[in-house]
């Protein structure tokens, strides 16, 4: 080069051959770091690829494993369910064991109560007679009302009482105000008696006959007309048989009263009924043509159990009457009893 340009061509072109030289260098070594940089592209692209294989496999192998886990975790599930089924029917049979041994227990305890219960009523039964005294035998000492009374020979019953209507302590064993109830009866109903304690009635002869027995008793027999007239018959004695003895009146004692005795010829009668003639009429039935029941004689003064009369009262043979003091069928009447004090 130096040859052919001379030392003034030498000075120009020599740093441009130099350059030339350089550059070609650094061609060289740019093409080197070219292929160096794809070559580890390659690689880096290799184990990018190797990684996502990597990761899908351990993907896989994370669900089977979570598979595995589920799997595991049911069986263990229904272990336990077993275990717990057979658990409860051990603990049911246990449980009904219990109960049944309970349930005996409270039977045992009811029964016990049972017994506690009943001697409890029996004592407070007895405190109530202390208070109060035995049962009542009559309606002294009572107000106006119906009442349970207790008397030698039957079981407690209950009776109407009066204290209002002439002075207290008054038993009603007969009740006539309004034609209700049917007296045409049997001697049966007469005998256990018939109607409603707090309307017409009849108390019957066997509870008449014990409790007139039971102690000296005395009668009273209100009246009253349909003009409000007043009548009274009072006997300071009344004692009734039983029924061997017909229930007869077998005491009357001393009348008192403004209506006339009424019962005088009725003292020693049985008790007649249109089935049963106990009357001193030889030839007829007064309690059959009187359509009633009564101490009928021949036939007598009175028969306040005659057929009740409505409207018109004239004293027809069956009438309610008490015909020694009027002739008339009455309006109201009420027969009552009481203990002589
Ligand atoms: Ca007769």
């Amino acid at each position: 080069m130096d040859e052919l340009c001379g030392a003034h061509c030498y000075t120009i072109v020599k740093p441009l051959l130099q350059y030339a030289a350089s550059v070609r260098s650094k061609e060289i070594q740019f093409n080197e770091l070219t292929a160096k940089i794809q070559s580890r592209e390659a690689i880096i692209k290799t184990l990018e690829s190797q990684l996502e294989a990597s990761n899908s496999h351990a993907k896989y192998c994370l669900t089977n494993a979570d598979l595995f886990v589920n799997k595991q975790t049911l069986v263990n599930n229904i272990q336990d369910l077993i275990a717990l089924g057979k658990k409860s029917k051990d603990q049911c049979s246990e449980d009904f064991r219990k109960k049944d041994s309970e349930i005996l227990t409270l039977k045992s305890q009811d029964i016990k109560n049972e017994i506690k219960i009943k001697e409890l009523e029996k004592r407070l039964s007895e405190r109530e007679v202390e208070v109060k005294g035995p049962l009542s035998s009559s309606c002294i000492g009572k107000i106006t009302g119906i009442f349970q009374i207790h008397v030698p020979g039957s079981d407690p019953f209950e009776v109407a009482c009066d204290s209002s209507l002439v002075d207290s302590g008054w038993t009603v064993i007969q009740r006539r105000q309004d034609g209700s109830e049917n007296f045409n009866r049997s001697m049966n109903d007469y005998r256990s008696g018939f109607g409603k304690l707090d309307g017409e009635f009849f108390i019957g002869l066997d509870k008449l006959h014990l409790l007139t027995k039971s102690q000296r008793h005395e009668l009273y027999i209100y009246m009253e007309t349909d003009n409000k007239e007043v009548g009274n018959a009072r006997y300071n004695q009344f004692l009734i048989g039983g029924e061997q003895q017909d229930f007869k009146i077998l005491l009357l004692g001393a009348f008192s009263g403004n209506a006339g005795n009424g019962l005088a010829d009725s003292l020693n009668m049985g008790f007649s009924t249109p089935d049963v003639d106990n009357d001193n009429w030889w030839t007829a039935n007064c309690a059959g043509l009187a359509n009633s029941g009564w101490w009928f004689n021949n036939c007598g003064l009175s028969n306040l159990n005659g057929v009740y009369k409505a409207e018109d009262r004239p004293a027809y043979a069956d009438g309610v009457a008490w015909s020694v003091w009027k002739y008339e069928s009455l309006k109201f009447v009420q027969i009552m009893i009481k203990p002589k004090q």
